[in-house]
């Protein structure tokens, strides 16, 4: 049996019950074949038994009282999975689906997207099955502030740090920072996305779906096309989701659907965004009430999103949110591009029938990783007390993204596998991450 099976099989043991952990396992894992061989070192060293393995996983209780004086208890996790090439990092997941395998698994995925962005940043992840969307905006800051009195031990600007993620954005990473500081007394570079008046970084807000559609960009050329004109179907309406939006339209496309967990919107004139922002951002509302304003667009509860015929396809709201109903649904319709916006967003088996069928298939760890890479931004401008400019970082992204996309395209033509982003991610991922740890002996 091959290095790469015997661990995946002996991991797939011993977290039997983490499904999205194993998942992630299993499509990273057999993907390192090829560079393990090439390196015998690296099964010497145990470095794939070391890296399925999280240096520390914190579980804490998080009590707080809501609005009616009633005591409420919800669950956090922190883990901390490699810090061989940086600081943890990774976001806060605050959605009731949060669990230790769903943690896990974005942490794992996390250390690869974070090598992967050429910066110096370890992986981890966290959040809480408190859910923030039917709370008061008391009830939420008190959340935050006693998620942080446990977790503030754990962080530090170059020790761990978190930002946004489902159901984390600017507000709960001030209160969670505000927190902090107050414990500590320290004005550290300790989270990103942070509010601009307090240390964040212009671009931050937009850099994951902007980057998004940079790797679509670089997608599109190596079959000398571009974004002008193209259909986009995308799901979600969150954060990444909106300024993928922004993004694809600025660049010519025409942006037919965008989504929450109750139904999709297909406005086939184009999304209007600003009313998306209105309804999302402004006032923490339902998708559906998109149509009530743009009356000729359809509001479809609880429909597949990706039955909407569209030239590219870009899942942005959450894990396994492309099956293979949708994936048949996407190369019956001609679809022939795949970008993943959120973490994990297709299933195994639906990414190989997308690539049996020669849709061009890019992973969340390589297309989402402008918003973690903006994130690094903002620690370097942290760490030097010294703000850059929306035009300094979001040049930076472009280029970041850019390189992620030529570093996992030619690695899977290194390794006989021209065009399979997914594997040549995975590779280009690795390999910094294997060698770090190499070099600094078992730990
Ligand atoms: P938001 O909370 O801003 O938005 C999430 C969106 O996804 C909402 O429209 C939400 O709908 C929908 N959604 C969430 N859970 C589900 C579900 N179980 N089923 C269907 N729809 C769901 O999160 P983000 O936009 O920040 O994150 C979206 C994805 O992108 C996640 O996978 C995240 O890990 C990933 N990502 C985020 C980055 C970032 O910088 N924020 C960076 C890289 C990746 P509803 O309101 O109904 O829940
Ligand atoms: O999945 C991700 O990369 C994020 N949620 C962003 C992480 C970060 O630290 O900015």
């Amino acid at each position: 049996m091959s290095y790469t099976s015997r661990v995946l099989e002996e991991s797939i043991e011993k977290n039997a019950n983490e499904p999205e952990f194993q998942q992630a396992l299993t499509e990273i894992l057999p993907t390192l074949q090829p560079i393990i061989e090439e390196n015998p070192q690296y099964e010497q060293a145990k470095i794939l038994e070391r890296l399925v393995e999280p240096e520390r996983s914190i579980i804490f209780r998080v009590p707080w009282v809501d609005d009616k004086g009633e005591i409420q208890i919800n669950r956090a996790y922190r883990v901390q999975f490699n810090s061989a090439i940086g600081p943890f990092k990774g976001g806060m997941r605050f959605h009731p689906s949060v669990n230790l395998s769903v943690i896990k698994f974005l942490g794992f995925e996390q250390i690869f997207k974070n090598s992967l962005s050429g910066l110096a940043i370890g992986g981890g992840k966290g959040g809480s099955d408190f859910d923030p969307k039917d709370k008061s905006e008391r009830e939420v800051m008190v959340f935050c502030q006693s998620l942080m009195n446990e977790l503030y031990k754990h962080l530090g600007a170059n020790q761990d740090v978190p930002a946004g993620d489902i159901g984390v954005g600017g507000r709960e990473i001030g209160y969670m920072f505000g927190q902090y500081k107050r414990l500590t007394d320290q004005f550290e570079g300790v989270f990103t996305g942070k509010g601009i008046p307090y240390g964040g970084s212009l671009g931050r807000t937009e850099a994951t779906g902007y980057g998004l559609m940079y790797m679509v960009e670089c997608m599109l050329e190596t079959k000398g096309e571009s974004l002008v004109g193209k259909k986009v179907a995308i799901s979600g309406s969150g954060n990444v989701a909106i300024y993928a939006v922004e993004k694809a339209q600025q660049l010519g496309a025409t942006v037919i659907t965008v989504s929450d967990s109750n139904g999709y919107v297909y406005d086939p004139e184009g999304i209007d965004l600003a009313l998306v922002k209105e309804i999302k951002e402004v006032r923490r509302g339902r998708i559906k009430e998109y149509v009530d304003v743009r009356v000729n667009a359809e509001y479809v509860e609880n429909g597949l999103v990706w039955s909407v015929p569209c030239d590219i396809a870009l899942p942005c709201a959450t894990q396994n949110e492309l099956l293979l109903d949708g994936a048949t649904k996407l190369i019956e319709n001609g679809c022939t591009i795949v970008a993943e916006g959120s973490n994990m967003s297709t299933s195994l088996d639906a990414t190989h029938l997308l690539l049996e069928n020669n849709v061009f298939y890019a992973p969340g760890k390589a297309s989402n990783a402008g918003g973690v890479s903006v994130s690094a931004l903002e620690m370097a401008q942290n760490a030097s007390w010294t703000p850059w400019t929306a035009e300094e970082v979001d040049v930076k992204l472009r280029v970041i993204m850019r390189n992620i996309f030529t570093n996992s395209y030619n690695a899977a033509e290194k390794y006989g596998m021209k065009g399979n982003l997914s594997v040549g991610a995975n590779i280009a991922g690795f390999k910094k991450v294997a060698d770090a740890m190499m070099l600094q002996g078992a730990v």
